[in-house]
């Protein structure tokens, strides 16, 4: 009896948690659906007393329910000691078979800053997150692992760098006070390889932070409002750089903690996910629809040049070299105007007003001009030098052309500062 008694104690603990049913006082978040895109901040009431959140914390988990409670407790004491009741932790369990979820839920009577999220129909780390922030109610937007291998006390010092002014802050293990506790030479070595591919591919977005396979950032929500995600697999940072409008970057060291409770999910499967995810993210930022566009009032002004030059010649009867200036001029304000409308109309309605426009259409005449000294260069060199025949020679030259207008106005011309290149 006695021993029975022992027995029927003893798991009456986990038991106890597991059972737990749903609380309708402390009831689960709502999973959004749709576009994974960041909403802006909803509008306060002007009637609420409760305190504005400021940060909001993503803790994605997968069979996490050992760590649960040691990282709640410890985030919940540094926070409370900081911001107090000004940030928000959001568990986003993917349904673990351990009851994750519901071992979180378990918690937040405790922890009145505690919410939850269990997801039924996706899984993911990067969508976890996604959705998390989706959910959340903070300016700043962050992410920590679950299993305790990054150091609470770090939050402090991006939560710091974010109130300097920083659009990200990232904790990173390759700066001073940075790095990994017990790896092997082939898991350093496949961490490093990760970085140096992603280097190769994506050079613009993988070298601006110094560790940039680190999950464990924040993120102001401005920088990514708006911008509709796609991350495959592990490496949401990738997506953060990626799509967002980031210009401060802060960081802070760490080292990476050994794992102490329940296992890694990671397998060789993260990798090729990596890659798919480093190249996506390499064609999207090709900016095809805009090239697309340019190459279409390319071909409008050679109709317009065509046309124009028939009515000079046929109609008003000027001289030959007069009347091909003449068209080719009209048919570089017809380029201009539509590419200014249509091609960079989301960057020109940004650069407002006479003085800027008569500025650029003055860029664009020196601009066709260099591509028409370089069309004539490259037919010279490949007709005379290398002996094309001249109508191939003639359409490489084209085509070179056209890349080159089409670049020197993007990059110079309607200059992308503020705005997506897509
Ligand atoms: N919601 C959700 N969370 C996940 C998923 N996969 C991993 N996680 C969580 O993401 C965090 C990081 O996963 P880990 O498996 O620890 O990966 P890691 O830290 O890069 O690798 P290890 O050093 O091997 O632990 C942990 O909190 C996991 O529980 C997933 O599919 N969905
Ligand atoms: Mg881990």
């Amino acid at each position: 009896m006695e021993d029975g008694c022992l027995l029927l104690s003893i798991h009456a603990t986990p038991l106890r948690v597991m059972s737990n049913p749903a609380s309708p006082s402390h009831p689960l978040l709502v999973v959004p659906t749709g576009a994974l895109q960041i909403p802006p901040l909803a509008a306060r009431n002007s009637a609420t007393t409760t305190p504005e959140i400021k940060l909001s914390l993503i803790i994605p988990t997968y069979k996490e329910s050992q760590n649960i409670p040691t990282i709640v407790s410890k985030l919940s004491h540094l926070l409370n000691q900081t911001i107090r009741d000004r940030y928000e932790l959001i568990i986003v369990d993917d349904n673990s078979p351990d009851l994750t979820w519901e071992v979180a839920q378990s918690l937040m009577p405790e922890y009145p800053q505690l919410r939850v999220m269990r997801r039924e129909k996706e899984r993911g780390l990067s969508t976890a997150v996604i959705r998390g922030w989706q959910a959340a109610r903070g300016e700043v937007l962050g992410v920590i692992d679950a299993d305790l291998q990054h150091p609470p006390e770090t939050l402090l010092q991006l939560y710091a760098e974010m109130e300097r002014g920083a659009d990200l802050a990232v904790a990173s293990r390759h700066v001073e006070e940075g790095g990994v506790s017990d790896w092997s030479i082939i898991r350093r070595f496949l961490s490093r390889g990760a970085q140096v591919l992603g280097l190769i591919i994506l050079p613009g977005v993988v070298g601006r932070v110094s560790d940039p396979m680190s999950g464990y950032f924040m993120v102001r929500r401005d920088a990514i409002m708006g911008k509709v995600m796609d991350p495959v697999g592990y490496k949401i940072l990738i997506e953060v750089l990626g799509r967002g409008n980031i210009r401060w970057i802060g960081e802070a060291g760490y080292v990476f903690q050994e794992r102490q409770e329940g296992e890694s999910k990671v397998t060789g499967k993260q990798y090729i996910e990596y890659i798919q995810h480093l190249l996506k993210l390499r064609i999207s930022r090709w900016p095809l629809m805009r090239f697309i566009r340019f190459g279409v009032v390319g071909f409008s002004g050679v109709f317009v040049d065509m046309g124009i030059f028939y009515v000079l010649r046929e109609i008003a009867g000027l001289a030959l070299t007069r009347s091909a200036i003449l068209s080719a001029e009209v048919a570089i304000v017809n380029n201009f105007l539509w590419n200014d409308l249509w091609t960079f109309g989301d960057i020109s309605r940004t650069q407002k007003g006479w003085k800027k426009r008569i500025k650029r259409f003055l860029k664009f005449n020196l601009v066709c001009l260099a591509g028409l000294i370089i069309n004539v260069l490259i037919v010279n060199i490949l007709f005379n030098l290398l002996g094309m025949n001249e109508y191939v020679a003639k359409l490489i030259a084209i085509a070179a052309v056209t890349l080159w207008n089409f670049w020197i106005n993007l990059k110079l011309n309607w200059r992308v500062t503020e705005v997506d290149e897509r």
